[in-house]
Parts: structure tokens; sequence; C-alpha cells
């Protein structure tokens, strides 16, 4: 059944990967399912055919048959159940997978958005630069958690899982602001996330609809 998932049609991130849609595209190609990208603008996203979709206008949506989902971490979920490769076939250990995703988007995430918007929509409020270091000091406080509990490991629980494409994902975030760097075996996790095939080419695809040019891969 061919699966279709929505992205930017020009995605403000400029094609770094940081919009959502890279996290449905990497699951998908690490469990090799090929699937068909329908861009969307910002006005199309907030139309009824979009709203029926998705109820808050946004992107991903995920679309297979008669199904038709939204939330990315219910469609890396999904994806993960149906097909091998994301989660492991011990019930415990597939549990505690499970558990990552949800830690990752449930405890890692918010701060981490928090100093975004802190960044991108706040930064010329007369408050900003009062606030801006307590809220870097959340994620900090996340940050030196997660490093203390991945320690030399290569992934959170054994083999990679979609609980490592979702932390990794949400921490990618953060690349570009320094503070990853103080945490180097996050750095590292992130950086071996990078470097999968299936990641890159995600990255590649979603690179490919902001410059124009097919990938090269
Ligand atoms: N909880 C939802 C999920 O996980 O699927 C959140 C989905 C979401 O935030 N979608 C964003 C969106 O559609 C795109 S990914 N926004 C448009 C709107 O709300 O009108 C978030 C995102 C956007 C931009 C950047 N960036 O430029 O760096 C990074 C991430």
């Amino acid at each position: 059944m061919t699966i279709t998932i929505t992205a930017f049609e020009r995605s403000p991130d400029g094609g770094r990967g940081l919009a959502r849609d890279t996290r449905v595209r990497w699951a998908l190609e690490e469990v090799g399912q090929p699937y068909k990208v329908r861009l969307v603008s910002f006005r199309a996203m907030k139309e009824p055919a979009h709203l029926a979709l998705h109820p808050f206008g946004q992107i991903p949506t995920y679309e297979e048959g008669d199904l038709g989902l939204f939330e990315t971490g219910a469609i890396v979920f999904h994806i993960a159940e149906r097909h091998a490769g994301l989660l492991p076939e011990d019930a415990n250990a597939r549990t505690r997978a499970i558990t990552w995703m949800f830690a990752a988007l449930n405890t890692v995430e918010p701060p981490i958005l928090e100093l975004a918007t802190a960044r991108l929509l706040e930064g010329d409020k007369p408050w900003s630069k009062e606030r801006l270091p307590l809220v870097e000091d959340r994620v900090r406080d996340r940050l030196k958690q997660l490093s203390a509990r991945l320690g030399s490991a290569d992934w959170l629980d054994g083999p990679f899982s979609a609980g490592d494409l979702m932390m990794v994902s949400v921490l990618l975030r953060l690349k570009s602001s320094g503070i990853l760097n103080e945490y180097p075996n996050l750095a590292a996790y992130v950086a071996r996330g990078e470097a999968r095939p299936a990641y890159k080419r995600a990255f590649d695809a979603q690179l490919a609809v902001y410059t124009g040019k097919p990938p090269t891969g």
C-alpha cells in the first residue's frame, strides 16, 4: 500500500532537516519502506482538506490506505510496530524502547522547544536577557541526566531503536546552540545517528525539496 507523508513546501529551517517530516522519513528509511511526499504550503495546511487529516494544521501527516495519522510520535510508532527494524522482539526491551520515544518527546524535547522559542521569537523582548540563561539551564539539566544514563553506550538501550531515532531527532535541534557539545557523549550519540545510512537518505530527501535538486545518493 502506498505511504504518503506531508512536508513543508518550503521549510523555514532552510533544509537543515529540523522539521518533523525528517523523523518520519528516517523511520521509513530504516525499515525500508518507500514513500511519497505531498508538499504543502503554510496556507494549505490551514485549509479544510489538510485539517481533515491534521486537526492542528501542521506537518507531518501519514496516509496509508484508509489510515490517516498525525503526530510524529504516533507515526513513527506505527511504522516501528508494522515493520521490523526499529523495535526489539523481546517484549520488555520493546516496551523500554517505546518508553525512550515518550521520554524524547515528553521529557527532553519540551525544554529544547522552549529554548528555540526563547531565542527565535522572544529574543527581542526586554526580559529575554534575564530569562534565556534560565531556559538554557533547564536544557542542561535534562542533558546532564541523559548523558549520565547513556554513559559510554552507543544507544540508549541495546541496539538502535525507535527510541534512539526520536531522541537523536530531538537533540539535533540543539546542534547550532553549542549546548550539545558540552556533553561529548551526547554529541557523539547524535553524530552516530546522523551517520546512519537511513538518516542520510532522509536528510538528503528533505534537503532536495529545499534546494529543488534531486538527492545525489
Ligand atoms: N506535535 C506535532 C508532531 O510531533 O507531529 C508537532 C508538529 C509540528 O510542530 N509541525 C510543524 C508545523 O507544521 C513543523 S515541524 N508548523 C506549522 C504550523 O504550526 O503552522 C516544527 C519545526 C518547524 C520549523 C523548524 N525550523 O525552522 O527550524 C523546526 C521545527
